[in-house]
């Protein structure tokens, strides 16, 4: 198959997915075509399969003084365009609706090919489809793709909720490799950031404001005012001030590093003791399933489809959106008890390997492409 992928370029876990999925595509044997402003990120530093792609087209942008704003859709659409016809593409790929949907629908319009698999992600129908300047062209844009997927049974509902759809929704996990994402048992790469009697907790997102990055300072000063702990902030976004300045007000700032954005996020989730996720909504929850391949038990909110990852009091705990002594309280229990850490650990690791590894969801995907290509 010859397969075009439409992404978001940056560290949000869309494209994340979107990257790891071209990659396993393409080395299932696949010709793989990233289509975007810039290469994304996790796509970046890999090396490529000797000769087979996965291959990176760029969308250019034009400027002109008549427009008020550029038009990123058009120049999707239009890149996209060139690579349908001259790569003679069989299907694309478009994670996230708005712009990506609506820009492989439009170039399947003026090409006359290239089917459309639409993957939902999460902010695309909850916040950003959800929108009154978006929701037109978001319901659009579901129900003129040729298939959609969504990453949990959650964001399937409430696609079907939010835009009165009834149009077939088929939910394929997210995925982890549990090869790259394990633990690294190497005492001095933890002592960088820990000393060994000091907990490591791990927050990773875009610190947008649903991932609620205060709510992990105001968990981790409470934790820290009980027992020797660190953290590690890892991301950018627009509420990393407000963390930082939180992190001041509280007293703790000294025990927290933000690290900024890395794609070998690996590498601090294998030395970590705790993963906090405390958002107020989240379709799946990436970052929490990369921790637990780590063995790492996620301290997390019940939002949106978090539960459908983390089983509460099995693999981590749970607790309501804001409620930071429960969170706290439960990170509390985990790391003060060697038993129940390592038990946790070791059942976040299991469910990893045992529901979400690439050879049981990538197929899923192969298989959707498969039955979108017949006539
Ligand atoms: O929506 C975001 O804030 C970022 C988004 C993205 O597109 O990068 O992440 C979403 O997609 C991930 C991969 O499918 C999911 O694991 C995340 O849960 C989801 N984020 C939210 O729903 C907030």
């Amino acid at each position: 198959m010859k397969v075009g992928v439409l992404c978001h370029s940056g560290a949000g876990g869309s494209g994340v997915v979107a990257t790891e999925l071209g990659l396993e595509v393409a080395r299932a044997g696949h010709e793989v075509h990233f289509v975007g402003a810039s290469v994304p990120f996790r796509l970046g530093g890999h090396p490529g399969l000797f000769g087979r792609g996965p291959y990176f087209h760029q969308v250019s942008s034009y400027a002109y003084a008549l427009f008020e704003q550029p038009y990123p859709e058009l120049s999707a659409a239009n890149a996209l365009t060139e690579v349908i016809l001259e790569h003679d593409l069989d299907l694309t790929h478009a994670h996230y609706a708005i712009p990506h949907a609506t820009a492989a629908i439009h170039a399947r319009a003026i090409t006359g090919r290239s089917r459309v698999i639409t993957t939902l992600h999460g902010t695309d129908v909850t916040l950003v489809g959800a929108d009154p300047s978006f929701l037109h062209s978001t319901r659009h844009a579901i129900l003129k793709s040729d298939m959609v997927t969504a990453v949990s049974k959650f964001l399937a509902d409430q696609t079907r909720d939010v835009f009165g759809v009834d149009v077939p929704i088929e939910v394929i996990h997210n995925f982890v490799d549990t090869d790259r994402f394990r633990r690294n048992p190497d005492p001095t790469v933890r002592a960088r950031f820990a000393h060994p009697d000091e907990a490591l907790i791990v927050h990773v997102s875009n610190f947008r404001p649903v991932k609620r990055a205060t709510d992990v300072i105001e968990t981790f000063a409470r934790v820290a005012s009980e027992l020797p702990a660190r953290l590690l902030m890892i991301g950018d976004g627009p509420e990393r001030v407000a963390a930082f300045e939180l992190a001041q007000r509280l007293g703790v700032i000294g025990r927290v590093q933000f690290l900024g954005s890395f794609p070998e996020v690996q590498s601090v989730l294998g030395i970590a003791d705790l993963f906090l996720l405390p958002s107020s909504q989240e379709s799946f929850g990436l970052a929490a399933l990369e921790a637990m391949a780590c063995e790492v038990p996620v301290v997390a909110t019940r939002a949106g489809g978090i539960p459908e990852v983390v089983l509460d009091g099995v693999t981590g705990a749970l607790a309501g959106v804001g409620d930071v002594d429960t969170m706290a309280h439960a990170a509390l229990s985990i790391l003060r008890d060697r038993d129940t850490y390592l038990a946790m650990g070791q059942a976040a690791r299991r469910r990893a390997v045992e529901h979400f590894h690439p050879s049981l969801i990538v197929p899923q995907y192969l298989q959707a492409y498969a039955q979108l290509l017949q006539p």
